[in-house]
């Protein structure tokens, strides 16, 4: 070994300054004119003059305690990290507005709600709620949807979910779930799954869970973007007007480009291929300007209406369906920018239920109150101490006055003498009757005890509900789901427990997880409080198949190329996909790019391997003869063509890609309706036009035929 001293594989910041020119590890030119690139500091200022290397005595002696720059350095590193959030600690946030189409002071003296296209800044952050802060985006799980209005009174946050009910009736089985729900103490797995004992177990012995399971066993718990998805306050809330009169609420985000999830097998996919495909797709979408909007939408309701009501409006774990209480369209909120620092904007941001303006108030709904507790006590933990209202994101935009001082890492220092009031000396904020926050005055009594009320006992109604208002796919969807995360119960009690739950909700669905599973008898139904109704209409707004875009606006294609591809076609195909508000990805045998059929160079998104289709919501196949050829005995390429068809997306196919089929077992009489030829540049318009229906499902019968209803256990 060279006892010559060394320099690290950078170049020293030395010889940087030394120089006026310099080139960089990969070779690439760094101008470094005089002032232009600025000195690196400590974070007391004082200038480095070197980077790379500690302070040793002599060239390999031992490295001294008084290299305060290297300390300071690592010091800082070391705490880099903020504890992650208890739950929801994987998230992606963006900055937007909200606008209104219509003033509300009937209903609300919200200021942000008062006068028609006013718009309020925003953030949003969505997240998964089991896994950590580096697991998956495609887990099987609820996505929060947590919006932070920065209003003129104050900030507003709404704290949502993509599913409009919760699994349990009191905050005070929060720490239960939780603790089943993540990976289980002893061996620390699953992460980012529900999968598994402890989940199942907590579950099976909490009816009042059942609706709930049934949304996040369906798709609503796979989506396939978050700009697809919709967003719930979940509690019912209370506006107040100036009058002091109070109206229900419950708060609705809607997605402008529809609702649309993904295939479990193509969720198991994603994951490997890109467990960052949420966030990339927001990422994405955003910063090439293509923003994702929702209409916020209320259902508004009095006493009357709540006293008439099926359920009790406090209860967590029931919904009003909107064909009973239609959803009014009150504005848009429309994402626009990405933080420029996901750690200072997406990580510090401290969400809180209890943040609300003059003119919203809570329910009694007990999950509520109990979070109306939780959000403030955890972000003392998460941002260490009581002044996280200073940091930029979670800051107000509106002014602000108070007596609160000192703390860890104030910064804002109140100026002047008096520090408290009432005092003598006219310094100081004084409390307004007129526009301070008032609570509606609701008048309260009853016993003091720790009961749950009768009217929140029916635990499977609507999960009944939601179960019949899914299309005969969506109910099959959530039959797999059912058997899939059961299967992976190695507990057999736990698996029979569930299915006798299930036999409340809907016989065909136990009997087909019953089947699933392979018990060989079904177990009696579970005991309830209340039997279920049977009488609840379907509620056709709740199935997501049924409800579809119509369109491929904010989707993509997956485009395969190769050397020799029809220039023509593939030109029509982008240009249909772009008027259409989509995007598209050319995925060829080598990332370097193809050279087409008209002798000109095309640069490729994605090599094959590096661009399943998973990744995209629908594929073409442009390949030449002689590339397809190539591609004959290619796995990546058969897992290409294999997992779409599987997954039940549309294929657009040019003559020259029939040989694929066929060599990859997709047979003439098998091409459905999802199947479009590119037989020229005309045809690209037509297949646009299919991608709107953005599946086809039926195909599901031809790739996964439903179990055989003779096997069903007794
Ligand atoms: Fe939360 N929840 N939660 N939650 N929740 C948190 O707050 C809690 C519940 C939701 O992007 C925590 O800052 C309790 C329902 C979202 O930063 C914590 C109860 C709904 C987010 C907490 C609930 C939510 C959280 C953890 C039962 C949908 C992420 C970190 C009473 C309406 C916000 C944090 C973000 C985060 C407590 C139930 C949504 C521990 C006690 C119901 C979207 O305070």
């Amino acid at each position: 070994m060279s006892k010559s001293p060394r320099r690290g594989s950078g170049t020293s910041s030395v010889a940087i300054h030394d120089q006026k020119l310099n080139r960089g590890e990969g070779g690439e030119l760094h101008q470094l004119a005089d002032g232009a690139i600025p000195v690196l500091t400590t974070a007391q200022g004082v200038p480095v003059s070197d980077d790379q290397n500690t302070l040793k005595v002599g060239p390999r002696g031992p490295t001294l305690i008084e290299d305060f720059h290297f300390r300071e350095k690592i010091f800082h590193f070391d705490h880099e990290r903020i504890p992650e959030r208890v739950v929801h600690a994987r998230g992606y946030g963006a900055h937007g507005f909200f606008e209104n189409y219509k003033s509300l002071s009937k209903y609300t003296r919200a200021d942000l709600f008062q006068r028609v296209g006013e718009r309020t800044p925003a953030f949003v952050r969505f997240s998964t709620v089991a896994g950590s802060k580096g697991s998956v985006d495609l887990a099987r799980d609820v996505r929060g949807f947590a919006v932070k209005l920065y209003t003129r009174e104050g900030n507003w946050d709404l704290v949502g979910n993509n599913i409009p009910v919760f699994f349990i009736q009191d905050a005070i089985k929060f720490p239960d779930l939780v603790h089943a729900v993540k990976e289980e103490p002893d061996c620390a797995f699953p992460q980012a799954q529900s999968a598994h004992d402890n989940f199942w177990d907590f579950i099976s012995l909490t009816p009042e869970s059942m609706h709930m399971i049934m949304w996040v066993m369906s798709d609503r718990a796979i989506p396939r973007s978050l700009r697809f998805m919709e967003g719930f306050g979940v509690h019912t809330f209370r506006l107040v007007n100036a009058r002091q009169e109070s109206t229900f609420v419950k708060f609705h985000w809607k997605p402008k480009l529809g609702l649309q999830s993904v295939a479990w097998n193509e969720a198991v996919k994603i994951n490997g291929a890109d467990p960052d495909f949420h966030r990339r797709d927001l990422w994405t979408a955003i910063k090439s300007g293509s923003y994702p909007e929702w209409e916020l939408q209320l259902q508004l309701f009095d006493e009357a209406f709540a006293d008439r009501f099926d359920f009790d409006v406090l209860d967590p774990t029931k919904l009003i369906p909107e064909e009973m209480l239609p959803p009014v369209p009150v504005g848009r909120l429309v994402l626009d920018r990405m933080p420029d620092n996901f750690f200072a904007e997406t990580e510090q941001v401290a969400f809180m239920t209890q943040n609300v303006p003059p003119g919203i108030d809570f329910s009694n709904d007990p999950l509520l109150q109990g979070r109306n507790f939780s959000y403030l006590d955890t972000q003392l933990k998460r941002l260490g101490g009581p002044n996280f209202t200073h940091i930029p994101i979670n800051a107000p935009k509106c002014p602000m006055h108070h007596f609160q001082q000192d703390g860890h890492m104030a910064m804002r220092n109140p100026v002047g003498r008096a520090n408290y009031q009432p005092n003598s000396f006219g310094e100081g904020p004084r409390e307004s009757p007129e526009r301070g926050f008032t609570s509606f005055a609701d008048v309260e009594q009853g016993p003091k005890r720790r009961l749950r009320p009768e009217s929140f006992a029916d635990h499977y109604s609507q999960a009944r509900q939601f179960f019949i208002s899914q299309s005969e796919i969506e109910q099959q969807h959530i039959a797999a789901a059912l058997t899939f995360e059961l299967s992976k119960v190695q507990t057999p009690v736990i698996r029979e427990r569930v299915v006798a739950h299930l036999l409340n909700i809907d016989d065909r669905l136990a009997a087909k997880v019953g089947d699933g599973l392979g018990l060989k008898t079904m177990p009696k139904p579970a005991q309830a409080a209340m039997p279920t109704r049977q009488d609840l209409d379907a509620s056709p707004a709740l199935s997501i198949v049924n409800n579809g875009p119509h369109r491929f606006e904010g989707r993509k294609l997956g485009i395969l190329v190769t050397d020799g591809t029809d220039a023509g076609v593939l030109k029509a195909v982008q240009a249909a996909v772009s008027k259409a508000g989509a995007t598209f990805e050319l995925i060829a045998p080598k990332i370097g790019g193809v050279m087409l059929g008209d002798g000109k160079p095309v640069a490729a998104d994605q090599m094959i391997d590096g661009g399943p289709s998973v990744l995209y919501d629908a594929v073409a196949l442009v390949p030449s003869v002689d590339g397809a050829r190539k591609l004959l005995g290619e796995a990546s390429a058969r897992d290409f063509v294999a997992d779409a068809f599987a997954h039940c997306k549309f294929i657009g196919y040019v003559e020259a890609a029939l040989p694929l089929l066929e060599k990859w077992g997709i047979a003439a009489q098998d091409m459905d309706e999802g199947f479009i030829m590119l037989s020229s540049a005309k045809d690209a318009t037509g297949l646009v036009e299919s991608l709107g229906q953005l599946r086809v499902w039926k195909r599901e019968a031809a790739v996964k035929p439903a179990e055989d209803a003779g096997s069903t256990p007794k």
